[in-house]
C-alpha cells in the first residue's frame, strides 16, 4: 500500500478521498486554491500545498502545479477525484512519466473512452449493446450520411467523438435538416473539442439513465455493483440518484453487468468505472463510459457495502479486488440528493456565507459535505456544497428517511435546492419509481414559483 497520496481536487470528494486514506492508513496531501483556503479537508490535513489562485485554469487544472506539489511532499500517487484532471489522458500520463501512480485507469483507456466513437467501437467489440447507429465516423459524403440517417430511421441524434455529458449534440427529425444540422455539429465540435468528428445514432425519446458501475484490479479482475439510475436530471446536472433502479429486473441488471466486466477483462480496465446507458422499452444501449469516481457513488456502497474510494486505491496500488462477484450482494434501496448551492426553482448560483448549517442524521442517513457552520462557499466552482444519502431495507423506507432527513436539514446564509428536493420526495411519479430523463424539466415547467 503506498504511504501517501495526493488528493488533486476540492470540494465534497476530496473529503472524501481523504477519510478512505486515513482508514487505509495512508497519509493524505491536500492541494487548494487561494478561495479554498479555509476548506475544512485543508484544516484536516497533516500536509496541505496551494496550488494557485481561485480560477480552476489556474489551480485544480494546473498540472505542473499539481505534479510539483506530489513531488515536494514525496507522495506516490495522485487521486483525481471527479472532474477537473480527472478524464484527462495526458494528466494521468505526466502524472505516471513524473514516477507518480495515477488512481484510475491507464492513460490508454481514458483515451479510448474520452473519444466516444472509439469507446462505442470497442464496446461493441466487446459485446455491450449499444444504440443503433453509424459504424464509427459519419463520412464527408452527403448521400452516404442520408444513407445512414435512412437505415437508422429518424429521429437521429448527431454527436461528437469529443463530447459527452451532453455537450456536442443535436436531434434531427427529417432528411430536409440532416446535412445542416451534421455540419452545424461538426463545426461546434472543431471549435468546442478541436475534433470535428461526429457519430449518428437513433434517437431514443423517452429512455431512463440507468448505469452500471464496475470495479477492476490489474490482475483481470472485474466485478460489478449493481445499477445506478439517474434519470432525475436538468440541463445534464444530475439531481437525484438512487439504487436499484426501480422496476428493472435483477435478471436483466445481471445479463449487462457481466457484458460490462467482459469488456473490462477485454481492454484491461483498472480502477473504478461506469457504463452509462439509456434503458428504453426493457432494453440498455451503451452510450457511454466515465472513467473515474462518481459523484453518486455513495449510493452504489449503501446497497452493496462495497467502498468504492478504498477499493480504488487498492487497486491502484497492485491489489487484488478483494471480492469476487458472488461475494457482492445488493441490500435494500439507497437515494442520493446533491445539495446545491442555487436558488431551488431559478437555479442561479448563491454562493456566500453559511450562518447556520445543521445536517442531518439518525439510521441509514449519510451526508458527505465539506461544509460547516459559518463556511463561506466561494463563487468558483460548481455549485454543488454536498449529498445526503439514505439507505433503506424497501424503497418506501428510502423515501421516507429522504423525506426525514430533508426536514432535519437547515442550511441559513445562501439559497440551497433543499426545497426542491421536499417536494420531489412526495412527488406521486416520482414515488411511483421510473420517470424518465424528461421528467424533472417537465415537472418544473409545471410548478413556476
Ligand atoms: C441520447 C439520447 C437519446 N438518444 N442518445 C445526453 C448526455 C449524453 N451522455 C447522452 N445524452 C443523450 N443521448 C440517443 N441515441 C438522450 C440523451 C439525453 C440524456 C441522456 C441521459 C441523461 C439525461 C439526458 C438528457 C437529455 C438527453
Amino acid at each position: 500500500m503506498f504511504k501517501k497520496i495526493l488528493v488533486a481536487n476540492r470540494g465534497e470528494i476530496a473529503l472524501r478521498i481523504q477519510r478512505a486514506c486515513r482508514e487505509l492508513g495512508v497519509k493524505a496531501v491536500m492541494v487548494y486554491s487561494e478561495a479554498d483556503r479555509d476548506a475544512k479537508y485543508v484544516r484536516l490535513a497533516e500536509e496541505a500545498v496551494c496550488i494557485g489562485p481561485a480560477p480552476s485554469a489556474l489551480s485544480y487544472l494546473n498540472m505542473p502545479a499539481i505534479i510539483s506539489a506530489a513531488e515536494v511532499t514525496d507522495a506516490e500517487a495522485i487521486h483525481p477525484g471527479y472532474g477537473f484532471l480527472s478524464e484527462n489522458a495526458d494528466f494521468a500520463e505526466r502524472v505516471e512519466k513524473s514516477g507518480f501512480q495515477f488512481i484510475g485507469p491507464t492513460p490508454e483507456n481514458i483515451r479510448t473512452m474520452g473519444d466516444k466513437v472509439s469507446a462505442k467501437q470497442a464496446m461493441i467489440k466487446a459485446g455491450v449493446p449499444c444504440v443503433p447507429g453509424s459504424e464509427g465516423e459519419l463520412p464527408d459524403n452527403p448521400a452516404e450520411v442520408r444513407r445512414i440517417a435512412k437505415s437508422v430511421g429518424y429521429p437521429v441524434i448527431i454527436k461528437a467523438a469529443g463530447g459527452g455529458g451532453g455537450r456536442g449534440m443535436r436531434v434531427v427529425h427529417t432528411e430536409a435538416a440532416l446535412i445542416n444540422a451534421v455540419q452545424m455539429t461538426k463545426a461546434e465540435a472543431q471549435a468546442a473539442f478541436g475534433n470535428p468528428a461526429v457519430y449518428m445514432e437513433k434517437f431514443l425519446q423517452n429512455p431512463r439513465h440507468v448505469e452500471i458501475q464496475i470495479l477492476a484490479d490489474k490482475h483481470k479482475n472485474a466485478v460489478y455493483l449493481g445499477e445506478r439510475d439517474c434519470s432525475m436530471q436538468r440541463r445534464h446536472q444530475k439531481v437525484i440518484e438512487e439504487a436499484p433502479a426501480p422496476g428493472i429486473p435483477r435478471k436483466a441488471i445481471e445479463k449487462i453487468g457481466e457484458r460490462c466486466t467482459a469488456a473490462c477483462r477485454r481492454i484491461g480496465y483498472r480502477g473504478a468505472g461506469t457504463f452509462e446507458f439509456l434503458y428504453e422499452n426493457g432494453e440498455f444501449y451503451f452510450i457511454e463510459m466515465n472513467t473515474r469516481v462518481q459523484v453518486e457513488h455513495p449510493v452504489t456502497e449503501l446497497i452493496t457495502g462495497v467502498d468504492i474510494v478504498r477499493t480504488q486505491i487498492q487497486v491502484a496500488a497492485g491489489e487484488k479486488l478483494p471480492f469476487k462477484q458472488s461475494d457482492i450482494q445488493i441490500r435494500g434501496h439507497a437515494i442520493e440528493c446533491r445539495v446545491n448551492a442555487e436558488d431551488p426553482y431559478k437555479f442561479i448560483p448563491s454562493p456566500g456565507r453559511i450562518t447556520l448549517w445543521h445536517a442531518p442524521g439518525g439510521p441509514g442517513v449519510r451526508v458527505d459535505s465539506h461544509v460547516y457552520h459559518n463556511y463561506f462557499v466561494p463563487p468558483n466552482y460548481d455549485s454543488m456544497i454536498g449529498k445526503i444519502i439514505v439507505h433503506g431495507d424497501t424503497r418506501e423506507q428510502a423515501l421516507a428517511r429522504m423525506r426525514t432527513a430533508l426536514a432535519e436539514t437547515v442550511v441559513e446564509g445562501i439559497n440551497t435546492n433543499i426545497p426542491l428536493h421536499r417536494e420531489l420526495m412526495v412527488d406521486a411519479k416520482f414515488m411511483a419509481g421510473g420517470t424518465n430523463i424528461h421528467y424533472l424539466e417537465e415537472w418544473l415547467s409545471h410548478h413556476k414559483r
